[in-house]
């Protein structure tokens, strides 16, 4: 049986929203972490206990652990024990997934590994991509000996997927406790690799093969997307019946084995928006499903600019409050927000329609406007109050600042709600059934006890 040396050194390749909560949770368990990086200022600023994102308690663990040095920063890998690749995977043009980064933290990497060296891709990757990595380290180093997809033999090299999945805003907890599923290139590397995330890892690492692992990712995020879309379709069908939507979400969500989720003005972040693609380019017409709820999705911002235009054609507005920017509540991550777009794209629209209507955008995470909106025609970062006495209002992000606006502050105003914040306005401002939908006899009978109750 072969002894393996104890964790001792983690390189963790990438520090950004990943890289950085993982390795502040690698160094509390007494492993020594080198992070590297290309940024030179993110390596700075690490070095400096500062922290370059933003995340609850993620500044205090890192200043901790950086103070105590169990983390340092460099732009170049280190020797270690264990290798964590957590680089961007972004989509290229066609929607194809983008390995540059993961192929060249790679390459970066093959130099300075060892024989019993463990190689772990947390970034998010199309099925098969685990085994481009080591043939990628094999290219660079005809000395070591990687596995294969389902090897048997003990490789060098031990090589596997172990995709993240943290939420944003929850990180540092979801990291210890959520399962992990670890897809060994071969089973002796899931095995290594199970071994090292029990080091901090208190929810239960699932073991499998890596292919499996890249598409349960990708399924868990898709299964996601899908689900807001038909919360957004369900949405669209309420506003055809005059039904408030988040009363009948809440309500079907009482049944013991269903649970819808929100509809909004679309999905951002960069995962969700982007993880389905990666299912749907390698297999096209049998990812049916999960195309359409991307498409769904995505047109979502278009149809909330529409709402607000609609609107603006019934006259009276000079300004509109635009509330949030980020792309989920209670976070300042702009990336792929679709309220950035949406805002962007009312702006254009109301430029070209010649309208000079003011866009008082309020975002409590941002202190400027983010590039997109930089220069747009009308639009201005404001206060909340200030955003409030707009003529109409557009509820965008559902901050907890946000909720607590009493929908008597909104009362008189033209209101596009894409969150359900003043569902209790939309409800008491639900129309009665209108005479146009009774049938003629119920007509008949309204009016002749109407014309009874009028006659002396
Ligand atoms: N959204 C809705 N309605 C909802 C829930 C979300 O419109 O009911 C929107 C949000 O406003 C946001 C987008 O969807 O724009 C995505 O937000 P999210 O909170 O659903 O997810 P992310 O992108 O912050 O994190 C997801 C998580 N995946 C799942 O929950 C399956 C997280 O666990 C993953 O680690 C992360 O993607 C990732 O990195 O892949």
């Amino acid at each position: 049986m072969t002894v393996h040396k104890p964790f001792e050194t983690c390189v963790v390749v990438g520090l950004g929203y990943i890289g950085l909560p993982t390795s502040v949770v690698i160094a509390r368990a007494g492993i020594n972490v080198v992070g590297v990086d290309i940024n030179t200022r993110t390596v700075d600023a690490v070095r400096a206990g500062r922290c370059p994102i933003e995340e609850p308690h993620l500044p205090e663990a890192l200043a901790a652990q950086v103070a105590n040095g169990r983390i340092i920063a460099q732009t170049m890998p280190a020797l270690g024990d264990v290798f964590i690749i957590a680089v961007p995977t972004p989509f290229t043009g066609g929607y194809k997934p983008d390995l540059a980064y993961v192929e060249a933290a790679t390459r970066a990497i093959a130099p300075v590994l060892r024989p019993g060296n463990l190689v772990i891709v947390e970034s998010t990757i199309p099925v098969g991509a685990t085994e481009l990595v080591a043939r990628w380290i094999e290219d660079e180093r005809g000395d070591l000996i990687c596995p294969q997809r389902g090897s048997d033999f003990e490789p060098d090299i031990y090589v596997a997927h172990c995709p993240e999945r943290v939420l944003p805003g929850q990180m540092l907890r979801e990291l210890v406790e959520n399962d992990r599923i670890v897809g060994g290139l071969c089973p002796s590397s899931g095995q290594r690799v199970q071994e090292f995330y029990q080091q901090f890892v208190s929810g239960r690492c699932h073991l499998t093969d890596a292919r499996t692992a890249e598409l349960c990712k990708l399924s868990e995020n898709s299964f996601r997307d899908v689900n807001i879309a038909f919360a957004n379709e369900l949405a669209d069908i309420c506003e055809e019946f005059e039904i408030d939507a988040g009363e009948l979400i809440a309500l079907a969500n009482h049944h013991p084995r269903v649970k819808i989720l929100q509809p909004g003005p679309g999905v951002g972040g960069h995962c969700i928006a982007v993880d389905p693609w990666f299912i749907v380019s390698a297999v096209g017409e049998k990812a049916r499903l999960i195309r359409e709820a991307r498409w769904i999705n995505s047109e979502r911002p278009r149809q909330v600019v529409r709402k607000v235009l609609d609107k603006v054609a019934a006259g009276g507005i000079r300004s509109i409050g635009c509330f949030g920017l980020s792309y989920k509540p209670d976070v300042d991550d702009l990336r792929e927000s679709p309220a950035v777009e949406v805002v962007a794209h009312l702006a254009k629209e109301l430029y070209l329609s010649g309208e000079d209507i003011e866009i008082r955008v309020v975002e409590p995470y941002i202190d400027e406007l983010p590039k997109e909106l930089r220069g747009a025609r009308g639009v201005r970062l404001v206060d909340q109050e200030c955003a409030l006495a707009s003529d109409a209002i557009l509820m965008l992000v559902n901050h907890k600042q946000f909720c607590e606006i009493p929908a008597s502050r909104v009362e008189r105003k033209a209101v596009v709600d894409t969150r359900g914040v003043w569902r209790s306005r939309a409800l008491a401002q639900r129309p009665r059934v209108k005479l146009a939908t009774l049938n003629a006899r119920s007509e008949a009978r309204i009016a002749a006890r109407a014309a009874a109750s009028l006659s002396p």
